[in-house]
């Protein structure tokens, strides 16, 4: 059995990363096949709650303020709008439903108690429920906690050697800083970051290492592949390779055994045989729906031909569910 190691170093990693592809992949597989079910994939739907006009700088964000990239600054959606979509995602077969709001850190006051009302909401309706808010103090994570939050998520995008590239708004530290209080709270972790910003192959490995050195590790790993907007810093770069995009999540799939890998942003860019691909190297989740928080996603009917077409079956409700 392998067990959860704490201790990967990102040169360690980098051998494996390296390793031929049938290796790497065959590796990945036998640790995936320890832990998860290999024909289990979980649907998630995200919804943006509280989109644009964000005082952060992250690069490849189109939510940003300082960017102009046609997505306006609009105000919290109300409680039953959010509630109807979490539904939808029921129905369409997703277990976790994810709340995003494009804020540096979560002010106290009306728009972080419909938050919490939004939490109960989706949590009666037996879903997952997932958030990412920005910074959060000990006091709102405990708080979230009680509403029945499932996760949080919170990224590190990429390696503390690459952020100050890609984020100047605020430090690494303080990212860490809320994965700690997160976990502190009880609410499991969501935690991953971006391929395709500009970073070295050591760069993703360090990320990596660092998110095995949590302990426990995080519950959940997004892996996104960047999603160029024009109008960011990061407009016009290519799309990352498949197979590039695939090392990185038998990697992570390698060194965080337990955790639930998901293929995140960027799959519109990607093969059906790149996907297969990534789930063949232990990703096992993904997001569902036509839209992501703002950008534009694979639709319901397409993902179903692909997991059909690969033997792959959702995730059902409860198995998947924690309370
Ligand atoms: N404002 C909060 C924060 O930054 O933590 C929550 C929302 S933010 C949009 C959530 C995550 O989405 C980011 O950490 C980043 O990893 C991912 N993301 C945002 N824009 C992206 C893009 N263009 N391509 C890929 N991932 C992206
Ligand atoms: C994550 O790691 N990926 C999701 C979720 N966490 C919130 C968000 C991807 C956003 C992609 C850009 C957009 O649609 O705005
Ligand atoms: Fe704001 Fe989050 Fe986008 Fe950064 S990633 S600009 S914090 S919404």
């Amino acid at each position: 059995m392998s067990e959860p190691r704490h201790d990967w170093t990102a040169r360690e990693l980098r051998a494996i990363h390296d390793l031929p592809l049938s290796e790497l992949v065959f590796r990945a597989q036998s640790v995936h096949r320890e832990h998860h079910d290999p024909r289990k994939v979980q649907l998630c739907t995200l919804l943006s709650v509280k989109t644009g006009g964000c005082p952060e700088d992250c690069a490849y964000c189109p939510q940003s303020a300082r960017y102009s990239t046609g997505v306006e600054a609009e105000p919290l959606v109300s409680v039953a709008a959010a509630l109807e979509a979490a539904r939808a995602a029921k129905e369409a077969g997703s277990t976790r439903f994810c709340m995003g709001a494009a804020w540096r850190e979560v002010k106290d006051g009306r728009d972080f108690d419909a938050i919490l009302d939004m939490v109960r909401g989706v949590r009666a309706l037996g879903l997952e429920a997932c958030c990412t808010l920005g910074m959060l103090t000990d006091d709102q994570a405990r708080r979230l906690a009680e509403a029945g939050l499932t996760a949080y998520n919170h990224n590190l995008d990429t390696s503390a050697s690459h952020y100050g590239e890609i984020i100047t708004t605020r430090l690494y530290e303080e990212r860490l800083a809320t994965l700690e209080r997160v976990r502190r709270s009880g609410v499991t972790v969501c935690c991953g970051g971006i391929v395709g910003m500009g970073e070295s192959t050591d760069d993703r490995m360090e990320l990596l290492a660092t998110l095995a050195s949590f302990e426990p590790h995080p519950e959940s790993v997004p892996v996104n592949a960047l999603v160029s907007v024009s109008g960011t810093p990061l407009e016009g770069r290519s799309p990352v390779p498949g197979i590039e995009l695939a090392r990185m999540i038998a990697t992570a799939r390698i060194a965080l055994p337990r955790s639930v890998v998901r293929l995140s942003a960027g799959r519109l860019d990607l093969t059906d045989e790149a996907q297969a691909l990534c789930f063949l190297a232990g990703a096992n989740s993904i997001f569902t729906g036509e839209k992501l928080l703002t950008t534009p996603n694979p639709g319901e009917d397409r993902d179903r031909a692909l997991l059909s077409a690969l033997g792959l079956e959702p995730l059902e409700l409860r198995a998947g569910a924690r309370s």
